[in-house]
């Protein structure tokens, strides 16, 4: 399997937030079921909201956008962390690009399978690091890891990175998502230990 530029190096000093653990498991972790597609014929990713151009993507389009490949340590808000994640997938840039986002969007709802939600700033899914990931390690993703695409931000915890992403909107408010109605922070960064909205 190749892991891209492995800095196998834990020890590197502020590399792993406060009150991590560095796990070696890929662990899987989600409120509600894996959706199991059979049929991805049907499958799009809806982008819509504060942007010029609406577009509904089919699976087939994200696979002809420019790919890129990424290389991030990740961070679960219950304490594990993983080093050197490699993923595949679109930068949140260049989806930015075919839909030509507007001056007055501040935020971004992430939807996903179930009506599962997340929120994040423009400035955090725009980030170098943001990708809309279709495989992990060169492997399509599992579906217990997000078949057929999730979000990856790696610099936030992990809760923000939607799996089974079907839906982005840009909107001018905030809107807290799923956790983050359910006390858990609106931003989110790991090295400020951004766990909880009461913090
Ligand atoms: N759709 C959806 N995406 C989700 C979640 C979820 O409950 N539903 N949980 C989040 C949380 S809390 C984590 S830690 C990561 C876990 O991703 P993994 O199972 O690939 O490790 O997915 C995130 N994405
Ligand atoms: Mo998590």
């Amino acid at each position: 399997m190749y892991f891209g530029k492995k800095r196998n190096n834990n020890q590197e000093p502020g590399r792993v937030p406060p009150n991590q653990n560095v796990t070696s498991t890929f662990p899987v972790l989600h409120a509600g079921n894996v959706p199991y597609y059979k049929d991805l014929s049907k499958w799009n990713l809806q982008v819509y909201g504060l942007v010029e151009a609406p577009k509904l993507f089919t699976l087939e389009e994200i696979m002809s956008l420019p790919q890129s490949n990424t290389l991030n340590d990740i961070h679960c808000v219950t304490g594990w962390s993983k080093l050197d994640t490699n993923w595949q997938g679109v930068k949140t840039k260049d989806i930015a690009k075919e839909v030509q986002i507007k001056d007055n969007a501040k935020f971004v709802i992430l939807y996903a399978e179930e009506g599962w939600t997340t929120n994040l700033s423009i400035d955090d899914f725009l980030k170098e690091t943001s990708l809309l990931a279709h495989s992990f390690a060169n492997e399509k993703l599992t579906p217990e890891h997000g078949f057929p695409l999730r979000g990856v931000f790696p610099h936030l915890y992990f809760w923000k990175s939607a799996k089974w992403l079907r839906g982005i909107q840009f909107t001018e408010q905030n809107h807290p998502g799923f956790w983050e109605r359910n006390g858990y922070h609106m931003e989110g960064d790991p090295f400020k230990e951004q766990r909880f909205s009461y913090d």
